[in-house]
């Protein structure tokens, strides 16, 4: 089994777990891409007709629309049922990072929006504690330098991101993304909560507490359910 196809084994299983007349959200990445087409197939059969979409990317709005979905924006609803979205990493107890689609502050807006949040990830995402990928910051470019000077005296080994022009990739809000290298995270509440108090910092990739279930495609061909 390829990583595609299981990263298309989780998706499959999401879009069964849709509800007819739902508020969905829709998160970012290749494994959310699978879950749209998924999605968008089984619409095709049974109108779902849902009640909102609301997605994370242009990416993912273009591929709704393909799939001839209307796609909402997030003030258009109170709140959303359910948001399907990828991950980078998951630890054991469920929390992740995200952002490295540097789209994780829409992503988190939406999340937390969310009455319930499903995650689709292929095993090569999991991990025991969280840090061996990257923590994606994203930043005000009017204070990045000293955002940048406090993570480097606080030992975060920051980083700022670069596009393929091998400049600094500017978010979809026009921001700039530090990536911190911390492995493993010693106490990811306390980070999060250092980042939340950080003036300039718009919004970080760690998602504490945040999701309810997590589907993982392991190799073998079974899918896991996490809750
Ligand atoms: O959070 C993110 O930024 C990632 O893109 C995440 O959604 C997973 O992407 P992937 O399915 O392409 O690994």
């Amino acid at each position: 089994t390829t990583q595609d196809e299981l990263k298309q084994q989780a998706a499959q299983q999401a879009a069964d777990m849709v509800e007819p007349g739902m508020a969905l959200g829709v998160g970012t990445g290749s494994t959310v891409a699978f879950f749209i087409d998924a999605l968008g197939d089984r619409n095709r059969q049974t109108p779902l007709n849902l009640k909102a979409i609301v997605t994370t990317s242009n990416r993912s709005k273009q591929q709704l629309e393909q799939n001839g979905f209307v796609v909402n924006e997030l003030a258009d609803v109170d709140q959303l049922d359910l948001t399907i979205d990828g991950a980078d990493r998951v630890d054991d107890d469920l929390n992740g990072i995200k952002g490295g689609g540097a789209a994780h502050t829409l992503e988190k807006n939406v999340a937390v929006n969310s009455k319930k949040n499903l995650w689709i990830v292929d095993e090569s995402k999991l991990c025991h504690r969280l840090g061996d990928f990257p923590l994606p910051v994203e930043v005000l470019p009017v204070s990045a330098k000293q955002n940048f000077a406090k993570f480097e005296q606080a030992g975060l080994q920051p980083a700022y991101r670069l596009n393929e022009q091998g400049e600094r990739l500017t978010t979809h809000y026009g921001n700039w993304i530090i990536d911190l290298h911390v492995d493993p995270l010693p106490v990811p509440d306390g980070l999060a909560a250092y980042l939340d108090a950080t003036v300039g910092v718009v919004e970080h990739g760690l998602f504490l507490h945040l999701v309810d279930t997590v589907l993982i495609a392991h190799a073998d061909g079974t899918i896991e359910r996490r809750n």
